[in-house]
């Protein structure tokens, strides 16, 4: 116990919340099967790419008795792609659950990703390791990876483990891209009568894992609120001070659910949201001129301080910005050598773009210019992630500001860039009890030999007491989409729907919060307490469940 704070010794013994289809362990339940389903979109392309698995009915859990007897389970379990807090609490879910069905049951916990799985690297875990893990945050309890199971060969391999392993499941917990390869997996596994359920976990804190059955990946919740947390003293901060504004940018890849998120609990004066940005097709200099009249329209009522949020995709949906940056990946591949070699290499790229997209870039600081010059992701692409938009912004709206003689305030301004800070936080209450439920619902998955499946769990605002557990078909959230050049099957992402309730609540508040100082402040996340304070649920899901 040496490394344990009194915090997190406690957090180790806390008991997650489970639906009530789930207390009895996984012998006590029985499934329900609903009717045959199909996939949201493009019915035809995707039953003929899953002819085994399409179709499978939706699963609700109820008490009462399984159907399959009791037995040895020998489960697999693999984190992919970025950390999340919860999934800790997934993997203890799932060994709790096959432990209730049979005493002998195994957990393989294959290391660092899905390239543990395709190469057999696993720890086995016991119930001694499980319980250093229970409700931390964090996936250092097997690791985890972004490669990508999507190859026949890489699929061949991953079947000779689970024959070598006897493994009835395979339980990959990741966000879309990983769930995605998790049902092709599934289906691959059928088509050649292996017989090892493959089954999902929604796992993200980009909150971009949602649809009209999953109603929030788990992690964002903890996520947003350590975020809301760092803003909200930033917010406190600023207007203690009142000499800074403070461009704050927040991770979340594409989708702007936690900046959306984060703007609902603390009310910054400025929160621009990506989604709303392309439906606006706004240009760059559209969206500076926009936030400068906000610093402007504040510096005039004498504050010179303010807190603005952006999210990290942001470039991204800024349709000039995505044009310039698919000129630079096309054109860069092919004149990488004499750029690389050049000593204005922004006159040498600008020699091979269009003339808009030319001026575009000139436009921009230089250290914003390197950075879509220089960062490349391995497919040779700009890694719009590492764009510091942030400090972008900043240099725009300063240079905005001194072309305008109205005037007449004072712009100084910090920059922040908040993402992995909250990626590995003590999962609030919620995430726990939420990923604890998921793991054991892809044990009763497992024990029911149901594959092709996601563990779900429903009615997420009615508290623990109202939860309904159990399975989707995977294939039911897929459309097709073009990925390099092919059609491929993919579970459709989630951005922020512009007439959903979240973006709508904040639409009708943002200019009051402009002009005044209606910070809110959540606090730290509390986890001992009273229930309206320890088990809140995140504004987005209350707003969403209305
Ligand atoms: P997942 O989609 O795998 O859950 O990753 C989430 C995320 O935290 C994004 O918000 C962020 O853009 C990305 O991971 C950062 O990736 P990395 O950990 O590789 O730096």
């Amino acid at each position: 116990m040496e490394n344990h704070s009194p915090l997190s010794a406690a957090r180790l013994k806390y008991q997650p919340k489970l639906a009530k289809s789930l207390r009895d362990g996984v012998l006590g339940v029985a499934t329900q099967k609903g009717e045959k389903t199909q996939s949201i979109k493009d019915q035809e392309a995707i039953a003929k790419l899953f002819p085994k698995t399409y179709g499978a009915p939706i699963i609700s859990f109820a008490s009462g008795k399984s159907e399959v007897p009791a037995r040895v389970l020998n489960v697999g379990v693999v984190l992919s792609g970025g950390q999340a807090p919860g999934g800790h609490n997934v993997i203890a879910g799932i060994f709790d659950g096959i432990k209730s069905v049979h005493k002998d049951s195994k957990l393989f916990g294959f290391k660092n990703g899905p390239s543990g799985l395709e190469n057999g690297d696993y720890i086995d875990i016991t119930s001694e390791y499980m319980d250093q893990y229970r409700n931390t945050g964090g996936f250092d309890i097997i690791g985890s990876g972004r490669t990508k199971l999507e190859k026949t060969e890489q699929f061949d391999r991953c079947i000779e483990v689970a024959k070598k392993h006897n493994l009835s499941a395979i339980v990959i917990i990741g966000g879309d891209d990983s769930n995605t390869n998790a049902a092709v997996l599934a289906e691959y596994f059928a088509q050649k009568e292996v017989a090892c359920s493959v089954v999902g976990c929604p796992k993200t804190i980009d909150g971009d894992l949602k649809n009209g059955h999953i109603e929030i990946s788990f992690g964002f919740d903890t996520a947003a609120k350590t975020y809301s947390n760092l803003i909200a003293n930033i917010s406190r901060d600023a207007n203690s001070a009142k000499k800074y504004w403070h461009f704050i940018k927040l991770m979340g890849r594409s989708a702007s659910h936690i900046g959306l998120e984060a703007a609902l609990q603390t009310h910054p004066n400025i929160c621009l949201i990506s989604e709303e940005v392309a439906a606006r097709k706004m240009t760059l200099k559209q969206i500076v001129n926009e936030m400068s009249d906000v610093v402007e329209m504040r510096a005039n009522a004498g504050k010179n301080f303010g807190v603005a949020l952006i999210p990290e995709g942001l470039v991204e949906f800024i349709p000039e910005m995505k044009t310039l940056i698919s000129q630079l990946n096309d054109n860069l591949a092919h004149h990488a050598d004499e750029v690389e070699k050049a000593e204005n290499k922004v006159e040498v790229v600008c020699k091979y773009i269009e003339k808009s997209e030319a001026e575009l870039l000139k436009s921009l600081p230089a250290a914003i210019q390197n950075q879509l010059l220089l960062d490349r992701d391995p497919h040779g692409n700009v890694q719009v992630s590492l764009i510091e938009t942030e400090k972008l912004l900043i240099e725009l709206v300063k240079k905005e500001l001194k072309s305008r003689s109205t005037f007449k305030g004072k712009f100084s301004a910090q920059n922040h860039f908040f993402g992995y800070e909250g990626r590995c936080a003590l999962p609030s209450n919620f995430d726990a009890d939420y990923s604890y439920g998921l793991g054991f619902s892809a044990a009763v998955l497992a024990q029911n030999n149901l594959t092709g499946y996601m563990a779900a769990i429903s009615n997420l605002s009615a508290g623990s007491e109202g939860w309904k557990a159990g399975g989707v078909p995977t294939s039911m959230m897929m459309n097709m989409e073009r990925r390099h050049g092919e059609d491929k099957p993919v579970i459709q992402k989630a951005l922020v729907d512009l007439e959903g309730g979240p973006f709508k609540a904040f639409a009708e508040k943002r200019k009051l919060w402009a002009e005044t100082e209606s910070y809110r402040h959540p606090g730290s996340i509390q986890y001992f307490g009273p229930t309206e304070i320890c088990d809140q649920i995140s504004l987005t899901l209350a707003l969403e469940s209305k």
